[in-house]
């Protein structure tokens, strides 16, 4: 104890004698009693020597030599003339500030936004529901067998404490509990996150966004399903695309079709994105089964519906030629740059 007070006694008598002629004296100084290696930290590490008995005094001494090293090197500093105004003469203060960045819109948001746009212009509202659901709206309302595959917990994400729960695996269940209301006729699109138990590659992903849409009404035939969706694939793709319906299956319309559109890569002509085929399949569609209307409490004698689905990943890397859906989840700036700015 009384060693360290020696020496500390010792190099406040050195320190107190020195003097600077010039700011590299200065920024000496600085280096040697109150640098990272400098006099003031290897005193400190003194501390772990001194007795335990004797640490708070020793504590107290030291803080204060720290101090005194502090207001000799403002001293110094003052008097050489490297003072704040001098810094501030040296700083152009005319320079404009470092700018702000903008942000961009998600590619995602940009489509679904175009989507909802669209199919509002035909009078579709948008409905929004949750992404926790339960069997019922998710499947069995769907007409989905009990022992249908996609019940399968390889490809639905189950909540393991209630067996009734899952993550949705599409916004079916949205539609549901709007039939479910009752209140007709009903013309929704429904936008949302859903889940499927998938291996992400460039091409699948557990996570995804779909839009889809469902109009109930007295006399609804399949015409108006077709002619709701050319006009759809108009609007988003432009005047000169091409469609075509192909027969298909979903437990949940009856009949069904998927709608695939011309090339918007090689204008049919084939390339990879459409196989060589000219073609690419971009939704499924049809006419709601009467056992689905009958689940909600719908009178399938009196109403009809049509109902479609897409997925707004697949239709936003058509329009951007994006090849790897894990772009849209990764957050890479240099990825989302690329699109519209946020303006409003
Ligand atoms: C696809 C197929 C489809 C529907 C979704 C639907 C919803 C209700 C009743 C009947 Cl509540 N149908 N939705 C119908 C046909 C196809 O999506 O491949 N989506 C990516």
């Amino acid at each position: 104890m009384d060693e360290l007070l020696q020496k500390i006694e010792a190099y406040k008598s050195e320190i107190k004698a020195s003097v600077v002629g010039s700011k590299d004296e200065l920024e000496s100084f600085r280096i040697k009693y109150l640098g990272t290696k400098g006099l003031v930290k290897s005193i400190m590490g003194e501390m772990k020597n001194v007795a335990a008995d004797n640490k708070k005094e020793a504590g107290q001494l030291l803080n204060e030599f720290k101090i005194f090293v502090e207001e000799k090197f403002e001293e110094l500093r003052h008097n050489s003339g490297e003072t704040a105004a001098t810094t501030a003469q040296t700083i152009d203060v005319s320079l404009p500030g470092a700018a702000a960045t903008i942000g961009s819109r998600h590619p995602i948001s940009i489509v679904q936004n175009k989507i909802i746009s669209i199919f509002h212009r035909l009078g579709f509202s948008v409905s929004e529901g949750p992404e926790i659901e339960d069997d019922w709206h998710n499947f069995s309302a769907l007409n989905l067998p009990e022992n249908h595959p996609a019940r399968d917990m390889q490809d639905t994400f189950y909540i393991l404490k209630n067996p009734d729960w899952l993550l949705r695996t599409h916004t079916s269940s949205v539609q549901i509990r709007e039939m479910e209301k009752n209140q007709l006729p009903l013309r929704i699109i429904c936008p949302g996150r859903v889940y499927r138990n998938e291996t992400i590659s460039a091409r699948a992903h557990c996570f995804f966004n779909q839009v889809e849409g469902l109009y109930i009404a007295e006399n609804v035939s399949f015409a108006d399903l077709k002619q709701t969706l050319y006009f759809f694939v108009q609007e988003m793709f432009g005047s000169s695309v091409k469609v075509r319906f192909r027969p298909s299956y979903f437990p949940f319309t009856e009949p069904s079709a998927e709608m695939d559109i011309s090339c918007l890569i090689c204008d049919g002509k084939g390339c990879n994105v459409c196989k060589k085929t000219g073609w690419v399949e971009i939704l499924g569609c049809g006419m709601v089964h009467p056992k689905v209307l009958e689940n909600c409490g719908i009178d399938s004698n009196k109403y009809t519906g049509f109902a479609f689905g897409m997925g707004i990943e697949r239709i936003t890397m058509l329009s951007y030629q994006i090849k790897d859906l894990r772009l849209f989840s990764e957050n890479d700036v240099r990825f989302l740059q690329q699109f519209s700015a946020v303006t409003g």
